[in-house]
């Protein structure tokens, strides 16, 4: 390829799902010219990939949806209170042709390689087909994208069928006669297992850490709760925003521990039915006191062995650590489905996994089977970023520079990384909060950041080093307040032996979102503009 076949464009977007859709529009906006680079064949993101059977939103759609369009929110109707993964992939395609946005878009484009060039200050961005020169380069590849697939002695010999619930295949699956085996038990396996428990002639499930999971007693859309939900929107969504997590069922007034007992109890009680994410959302001393943790916790416990019948397997489908450590889940038919005849729980703690054959899974015995899915998770927060061999100034590796834990300034720019944003990067709430108002929030944020620079003649912006730091301590201050560090989880990379351990989300969105404007108002105070080397 010579010089002359590079592509130019003021930005360029890698990732088309929510983040980097309405990156474009918003960049179209403001009169600049953008392209969305996508590894996949079509838009979606996470909602493309993860297309296993029962795979949906686990925040209630009337807030899981986008509220930059005040006609698209008022004239979109979803037919479930937590839409499945078809639906919210309908509608992304819906906004996407609404604002005409599909001819920015390239598929099956994979960013390999982004490199600064500190002579004219501009990118060059480099994907499995073709090479772009680009002077803002944003990253929307999500917090949740980049599949965990261990090194399972002998997987590759496997014969059957290898299904990854983070890679899905588009052509239904179909189960039935089959002996299925599932290895993982987090939200993606919760929300498999009782719909492939149905088909499969056996199903068996490996799990190496219990999980906490409520109930989501999901249903068609309550047509009530629609029209007052959409009579005032923009309240609506402004409120939930300034909870904690900024979800609606996640207003945190009370504590447990100051509570009448039995109140608390008749709280959660109405939470299971109801909350789904939001079960303890209630309580504030959840997330910071042991014994108010506790008292959930147990209350979760309980439950499971009331639902689940054989008592042995219901002690190991009960978890020992604080609830809310990892990720809390939220299912249809879960626990119950380990009541199942043809459903069988085997404990890798006790029996890990020795040796995958050709045809069968060595543990505590061998199992035969037909088909294998792994619902191990992922390399989240930082994967996506790693994946691609980013240089920034004097040729640093954004990878070499991550070696001892990812530092990001507010989980949207990185020093030594000039022009270089990420969507819901590590450092910001994202994951921790409903991802659609923190996709917005940032996206609109590196938007006016960008106008700003342009009405005031800025050529580069990056991180301070110490904006940076002052930054990642401030977030790990503040996740140290709580009880939820000590739990191996994804949010810490406990998940992938390799990685360094740092608890990565920022926790407060409220706290955050007025930190945001701040810095904004002081000059973009911590970035740093048209650096002189
Ligand atoms: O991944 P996970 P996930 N040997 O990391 C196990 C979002 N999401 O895809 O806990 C044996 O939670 C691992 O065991 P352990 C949501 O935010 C949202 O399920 O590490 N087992 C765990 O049980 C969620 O939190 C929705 O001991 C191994 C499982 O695999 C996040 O995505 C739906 C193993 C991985 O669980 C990730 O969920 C789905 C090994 N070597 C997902 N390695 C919504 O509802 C891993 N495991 C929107």
């Amino acid at each position: 390829m010579t010089d002359r076949d590079i592509k130019v464009f003021d930005a360029i977007i890698v990732g088309a799902g929510f983040a980097g859709i309405y990156q474009l529009l918003k960049l179209r906006k403001l009169g600049l010219s953008a392209v969305i680079l996508e590894k996949a064949d079509q838009i979606g993101g996470t909602w493309h990939w993860n297309r296993y059977p029962g795979a949906r939103c686990d925040i209630p759609s009337l807030e899981y949806s986008y509220q930059f369009d005040e006609d698209l929110q008022q004239e979109w109707n979803w037919s479930e209170k937590y839409s499945a993964q078809p639906e919210i992939l309908e509608y992304i395609n819906h906004v996407a042709d609404r604002f005409e946005l599909r001819d920015g878009i390239n598929f099956e484009e994979e960013v390999t390689k982004a490199t600064f060039n500190e002579s004219d200050s501009k990118w060059v961005i480099e994907t499995s087909k073709d090479k772009y020169e680009t002077r803002f380069c944003i990253f929307a590849t999500g917090c949740l994208s980049v599949p965990n697939k261990p090194d399972f002695n002998g997987l590759d010999n496997f014969d059957g069928e290898l299904l990854q619930t983070s890679t899905w295949p588009k052509e239904e699956q179909n189960f039935s006669g089959k002996k299925v085996a599932i290895i993982g038990t987090g939200s993606s396996a919760i929300q498999s297992i009782p719909l492939i428990a149905e088909q499969a002639e056996e199903l068996y499930v490996f799990q190496r850490t219990p999980n906490y999971s409520i109930p989501s007693n999901n249903g068609p859309m309550d047509k009530g709760v629609e029209k007052e939900v959409k009579a005032r929107y923009s309240e609506f969504r402004k409120e939930n925003y300034q909870n904690g997590f900024g979800i609606a069922a996640m207003s945190d007034e009370a504590l447990v521990l100051e509570s009448d007992p039995e109140e608390v109890k008749a709280n959660f009680e109405e939470n299971w039915k109801n909350a789904g994410l939001g079960f303890f959302g209630g309580y504030a001393d959840i997330p910071l006191d042991e014994n108010a943790n506790a008292v959930a916790a147990n209350f979760v416990r309980n439950k499971i062995r009331e639902i689940v019948k054989d008592p042995e397997t219901a002690a190991l489908l009960t978890p020992d650590y604080h609830i809310g450590g990892k990720r809390l889940c939220v299912d249809s038919g879960y626990f119950e489905t380990f009541n199942r005849d043809n459903v069988q729980l085997i404990d890798l703690k006790e029996n890990p996994i020795s040796e995958i054959t050709q045809s069968s899974i060595l543990s505590d015995k061998t199992y035969e089977i037909d088909t294998l899915i792994l619902a191990t998770g992922f390399d989240a927060m930082t994967g996506a970023l790693t994946n691609v061999d980013i240089s920034g100034r004097e040729s640093i590796k954004l990878k070499d520079q991550w070696e001892d834990g990812a530092k990001s300034y507010l989980g949207l720019g990185i020093s030594n990384f000039p022009n270089l944003f990420t969507v819901t990067g590590p450092g910001s709430p994202s994951v921790l909060s409903n991802m659609m108002p923190s996709i917005e929030q940032h996206v609109n944020w590196i938007t006016d950041c960008i106008e700003w620079m342009i009405q005031n003649e800025k050529t580069v912006i990056e991180s301070s080093e110490t904006a940076e730091d002052d930054w990642m301590m401030l977030v790990n201050e503040i996740a140290d307040m709580t009880i939820f560090t000590d739990t191996k989880s994804w949010y810490n990379g406990s998940n992938i032996e390799t990685k360094a351990k740092a608890f990565l989300p920022f926790i407060g969105v409220p706290v955050y979102t007025e930190m945001l404007e701040e810095i904004v108002k002081d000059d973009y105070k911590g970035f740093i503009f048209d650096k002189v080397n």
